[in-house]
């Protein structure tokens, strides 16, 4: 078994604490916002468009501009490199120029000498902008021909003549909403002049690369002349993976023009307003059953609500086409998807990055399967999970784990029981349903896009024995450091105190991909290992020449240097000395590339993913059928950890993610008006889960596999795949629902918020079932 080996009291397999635990705690962990600002800092706000799509006819800003403290208020025009920040496609301005394609978008940015004055002279500032037609829903985007890629196919097998030799065929539609990241920390940047025209910018992102990329672009130089540096962030969860750049790109081209520090952090109702969320998706879907309940044939058009430029959105698409099967094996079929181009925000990763949205489709396709014949959906779920050696419509064969978890799940947490309890419950209870779903989640580890499995470490050790590390991770609460400081640990045994992770910065680690894809762990780490092996080598053959031993006999333990198993007397220090005074390199640069991935996107298939990670999750749900409130009761999960580096790291992981993606499928409401304007933009109209919304319950079963995989020493990523168990509440909540009203049609579309279990418990225009709810009433209330 492959772990982090060490006797080291602070730092048992598996069990190390967060490193940043005391710094958190006390408060002193630094965010943007705790950098110590030089004298003479200035302050930026975004002045936002207020229509979602039309031409700007004039622009006033002569009324913030006479403002004291006001310095300079930039537009499109005085913008010195490209005014262009688009990352897949150059489609997005940074300033708009003459055009507006969402409310929200940036139309100038004034610099004062404080954050109040940019503020308030932004409320100075009027357009005058002539409005043209707003489109909001994707599918009329796709009707006009408003796309932003062309559409994506996924084939395997013929649905075409698979539907005549199906038993039962299904066909609906289903419908997910967006979703707020609301990181703690909101986007924002600082950039500070240096000599010849250099910048450095303190960002609050996931990709440090995307930021120097687009600083440079709008700035007009070189990438060596930017340098961007990150400590940590309070959170990301996709929503910074590229869309930090904007405000990088403002302060530093603020910077660069004016010769001083300029910073911009946003407040919560700009971040909100001007951000772009999870996509929302609106799909069509057919289902083939056989007699046997297997699926052979599953059809699925996908249009994803882009918003108005492409940011993230075609990988985004992509990876729903990946994960359009969830964790099932499906001979037969066609995923079809359009990425819709509409005039909201332009809409972004989000933990899940399009999976979430693809397996919510077959799920609602399986609910419906499952609810016309009247066989429990679970009965479905599971004759049809995939198998090792089963194809998955990309290509790919699965090293499936799917059966296992699910199996693994019905033991432990005694499924059967739980029905049956739920059952009991429902008949003894008038008011109160519970209901009850399965929810298996299978998703790929590796960034879609092959060229961005890459990353680098740069390790340094120190004469005095101290070790420092530098990635292109991005610790964001995800734990990826105490990720990063155990492996040099399980290369090096020495104490975890000897090492210190440094911010991530791309004068130490160029070219890196954004801590993004649950992939980071993984990328990061590998450099990691490689970097502090190759150190270790070197170390072991000056110890090898000390001590007249081969070196392969040599061992470092705890700090101690042994010879053919016996004690030198030599610590860790010692020898680095050692090697030092040997004139032996002390640093090592180390690049990772994953192996064995391939994809060709002329065939749509290939290797795409270095693994997948499975699991099972079950949830029940319980419906108070008067009021339309609930409560998700219990989630008890079954994940596929690998071998778990820690384990209360990736516990972290998972109860977040549950709780994210309940959020999701529950009571995250984002609306936006037939203008385009959003409606839930501040957290009196947005409800996101509190501690009251964590279900009583959530118990993780780690499924200890220890395969061999191309996981960091085995222990699988772990930061997206449990948000989708949170799939399964909206599933529970529609069978505690069904439970009250069986014959109740209720549309597939989430979030399930309380109005719409209010709803879909008493139909308005259902006149028997408004007499039998009265008649409950008063057998309830007398
Ligand atoms: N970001 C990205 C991601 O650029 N490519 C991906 O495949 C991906 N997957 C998940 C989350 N972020
Ligand atoms: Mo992400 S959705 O891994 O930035």
């Amino acid at each position: 078994m492959v772990r982090p080996v060490t006797d080291f009291e602070s730092f048992k397999c598996g069990t190390m604490k967060n490193i940043d635990s005391a710094t958190h705690t006390r408060g002193e962990s630094i965010y943007l916002d705790d950098i110590p600002l030089l004298n003479g800092t200035l302050f930026g706000c975004a002045y936002p468009s207020a229509v979602a799509h039309g031409i700007i006819k004039a622009l006033d800003v002569s009324g913030a501009l006479q403002m004291e403290g006001v310095v300079k208020i930039f537009t499109c025009k005085d913008i010195t490199g490209e005014n262009q920040i688009g990352g897949i496609i150059p489609d997005e301005p940074l300033l708009a120029d003459g055009h507006v394609h969402f409310c929200g978008m940036p139309i100038a940015f004034v610099v004062a000498t404080t954050p109040e004055i940019a503020r308030a002279a932004v409320k100075k500032i009027s357009a005058s902008i002539d409005p043209l037609p707003v489109i909001t829903d994707p599918r009329e985007a796709q009707r006009k021909g408003e796309l932003i890629v062309p559409p994506r196919v996924f084939k395997m097998g013929d649905t075409d003549s698979a539907w005549a030799a199906c038993e039962h065929v299904f066909e609906g539609s289903a419908d997910t909403n967006g979703q707020e990241h609301l990181y703690i920390e909101t986007q924002g940047a600082y950039a500070v002049p240096g000599e010849n025209n250099a910048i450095k910018i303190y960002s609050s992102t996931q990709g440090p690369t995307a930021v120097q990329r687009a600083v440079c672009k709008v700035l007009g130089v070189p990438m060596h002349q930017v340098e961007v540096d990150v400590t940590r962030l309070g959170g990301g969860f996709g929503g910074k993976e590229d869309q930090a750049n904007m405000w990088a790109a403002l302060c530093g081209l603020a910077a660069f023009v004016l010769k001083k520090p300029v910073k911009y952090s946003l407040d919560r109702v700009e971040d909100m307003a001007m951000t772009g969320k999870r996509h929302p998706y609106s799909s069509d879907f057919k289902i083939g059953l056989d007699k046997n309940l297997q699926i052979t044939a599953y059809e699925v058009t996908l249009y994803q609500n882009a918003g108005a430029a492409a940011d993230l959105s075609p990988a985004v698409l992509e990876r729903s086409l990946f994960h359009s099967t969830n964790s099932y094996f499906i001979p037969n079929t066609k995923a079809t998807a359009y990425s819709c181009r509409t005039n909201l925000p332009p809409n972004t990763a989000f933990r899940g990055f399009g999976g979430p949205q693809g397996m919510f489709v077959i799920e609602a396709a399986i609910a419906m399967a499952a609810e016309s014949l009247g066989v429990d959906a679970c009965v479905i779920q599971k004759k049809n999970l995939i198998q090792t050696g089963d194809e998955f419509p990309y290509g790919q064969k699965a090293a499936s784990e799917a059966t296992a978890c699910w199996q693994k799940a019905e033991q432990l947490y005694d499924i059967e029981k739980i029905k049956k309890e739920t059952a009991d419950f429902n008949a003894g209870s008038i008011v109160y349903k519970k209901g009850v779903a399965l929810m298996p989640v299978c998703f790929g580890i590796s960034f879609t896009k092959t060229p961005m499995n890459q990353a680098r470490a740069l390790v340094h050790v120190y004469t005095d024995g101290s070790i420092s590390i530098s990635t292109g991770a991005v610790e964001m609460g995800q734990g990826v450091n105490t990720k990063m400081l155990q492996v040099a640990v399980h290369v090096f045994s020495v104490d975890p105190s000897k090492i210190r992770l440094q911010t991530t910065n791309t004068g130490r680690i160029a070219n890196t991909s954004p801590s993004a894809a649950s992939a980071t762990a993984d990328l990061n780490g590998k450099a990691v290992l490689m970097a502090c092996t190759a150190i270790l080598s070197r170390l072991k053959a000056v110890a090898a020449e000390e001590f007249k031993q081969d070196a392969d006999r040599i061992e470092i333990k705890n700090g101690e240097v042994f010879a053919a198993g016996k004690s030198t007397g030599c610590d860790w220090n010692k020898l680095v000395m050692t090697a030092f005074l040997k004139r032996v390199s002390l640093s090592e640069h180390a690049h990772y590339a994953t192996p064995v991935i391939h994809f060709d996107l002329t065939k749509e298939k290939g290797h795409p993913f270095a693994y997948h990670v499975y699991g099972t999750a079950v949830l029940v749900a319980k419906v108070d059928c008067l009021r339309g409130i609930y409560e998700i009761e219990s989630v008890k999960v079954v994940h596929d950890f690998g071998a778990s580096m820690n384990i209360a790291v990736d516990k972290g992981q998972i109860e977040g993610g549950i709780v994210q993606g309940i959020g999701w499928m529950t009571m995250e409401e984002l609306v936006y008006d037939a203008a385009g304007v959003l409606r839930s933009s501040a957290l009196s109209t947005y409800k996101i889960p509190d501690i009251y919304s964590v279900p009583k319950e959530i118990a993780i079963h780690f499924l200890d596999t220890d395969k061999d995989n191309l996981a960091i020493l085995h222990s699988k990523a772990v930061g997206e795949p449990p948000l989708m168990y949170g799939i399964g509440a909206y599933f529970a909540l529609r069978d505690a629902i069904k439970k009250f009203n069986p014959s109740d049609v209720i549309p597939f579309s989430a979030p399930m918020t309380p109005e719409k279990v209010l709803t879909a418990l008493y139909p308005v225009n259902n006149k028997e079932t408004a007499d039998a709810v009265s008649s409950k009433e008063k057998a309830v209330y007398g």
